[in-house]
């Protein structure tokens, strides 16, 4: 799916000529969109890149001039700067090891008027540290501090992804759309809700009540139903529906019922999108089959409820996979807001569904998880994978 512009988070990068800028936005894009050069001002024209950078979602890297450039011509490019800085949601503020000016500085204060939240980067620790006093002025005028050599291997894209899920603005990191972008105004979509041991007395479940309001907010039009009543309310519709969501337990089964040509997912893929990162989560559930025996995989609960008797995490999952892997595999439990220390132990962790937790706190530990060369998938993304539905179920959301 296409990402416009106006929804990716603009990120620009900021700094006096040769601070690092351009070997910055190299690094983290793991491309070389611009020139570097050790002949100050070498970046005249902002340089942009759409891209992808998981699991914080769509960005748009914005390389710049350099804010100390020199002559008419250097104004022209300090003019463009500022007009990036103006586009710009975060703002990273790029140094070196040498004394801060008074044009770094006073640019410090306009990012802040700007509104724009502040990454300070000090470029280049391979020649030195910065003094001490500009390191705490910094420290102070911005939202974090980060130190990396551009030319070296260290952790600083990890840092600078956990940085800019904490400091995102809300509306990025809670994009609250179940399913509006596929199922516009006067669009039918099915909802289909079992009815079966596990449905709670006289309710229908929260992730189910927020689609179908938000399909109402959307003047789209909603038929709800159980598995059993699917075919009859196929033939009575005169209209095909755009698009069907099924509750995972009930997806074999429907899907036999909808035809191949009418698209089909399940909440608990809509909510892996709205809560986490789905393409991340994807990736991590297509390691399924490259699982061997005696591997071991971490079960991660976000919350600590009581387990009952059909629990999912505990007993569906790993009897699912072991069946679809047929492979003899350990199964631990972890539930809270962290991680267990031995998380490299493991090779796959299946996150729940995260119905208690934010966006963020998922796609920090997706980034966590990725740090640490695990894959990571949730509860609905592995039983689709079992079950043999994810490709079909992903469909809708995702281009494979
Ligand atoms: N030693 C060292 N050199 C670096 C580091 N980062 C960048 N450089 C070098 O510093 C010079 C300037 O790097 P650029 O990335 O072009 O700097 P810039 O901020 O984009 O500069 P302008 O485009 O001129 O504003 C180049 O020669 C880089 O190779 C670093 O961490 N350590
Ligand atoms: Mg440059």
């Amino acid at each position: 799916m296409n990402t416009q512009r106006g929804m990716r988070l603009h990120i620009g990068f900021f700094g006096k000529r040769n601070a690092g800028k351009s070997s910055l936005v190299n690094k983290i894009s793991g491309q070389k969109l611009s020139i570097v050069s050790d002949i100050k001002g070498t970046t005249t024209d902002a340089v942009q890149k759409a891209m992808e950078l998981l699991p914080v979602g769509p960005v748009l890297l914005i390389d710049t001039a350099g804010i100390d450039d020199e002559g008419d011509l250097g104004q022209l490019r300090i003019e463009k700067t500022y007009n990036a800085l103006m586009r710009s949601d975060i703002s990273v503020f790029v140094s070196d090891n040498e004394k801060l000016s008074e044009i770094e500085k006073e640019f410090i204060k306009k990012i802040k008027e700007n509104n724009s939240k502040i990454i300070s980067v000090i470029n280049k620790t391979d020649l030195g540290e910065l003094n001490d006093e500009d390191e705490e002025f910094l420290k102070n005028n911005t939202d974090k501090l980060l130190k990396t050599s551009a030319i070296k291997e260290d952790n600083f894209i990890f840092e600078f992804k956990k940085a800019l899920v904490e400091l995102s603005p809300d509306e990025f990191i809670n994009q609250n759309v179940i399913l509006s972008d596929i199922v516009k105004k006067d669009e039918i979509c099915i909802l289909v809700i079992p009815i079966d041991k596990e449905a709670p007395k006289g309710r229908i479940i929260l992730p189910q009540v927020n689609t179908l309001r938000e399909l109402l907010d959307n003047n789209s039009i909603s038929v709800v139903c159980n598995e059993k009543e699917l075919e009859k309310t196929l033939q009575i519709l005169k209209t095909p529906p755009k698009l069907v969501v099924v509750d995972s337990q009930a997806f074999r089964e429907v899907s036999k019922i909808v035809p191949d040509d009418i698209m089909l997912t399940s909440f608990s893929i809509l909510f892996a999108r709205l809560k986490g990162d789905l393409k991340s989560l994807y990736m991590g559930a297509k390691k399924i089959d490259d699982l061997k025996d005696n591997d071991k995989i971490l079960v991660l609960e976000s919350c600590t409820h009581h387990p009952v008797e059909d629990d999912i995490g505990r007993v569906k999952i790993p009897k699912l996979i072991r069946e679809y892997t047929k492979k003899e595999l350990i199964f631990e439990h972890f539930s809270g807001h962290d991680f267990p220390s031995n998380i490299k132990d493991y090779s796959l962790i299946i996150h729940c569904g995260a119905c208690m937790t934010n966006r963020r706190e998922i796609l920090n530990r997706i980034e966590i998880a990725n740090k640490n060369n695990v894959p990571m998938t949730n509860y609905g993304i592995a039983i689709a994978k079992a079950t043999g539905i994810l490709k079909r179920a992903i469909k809708p959301l995702l281009d494979d």
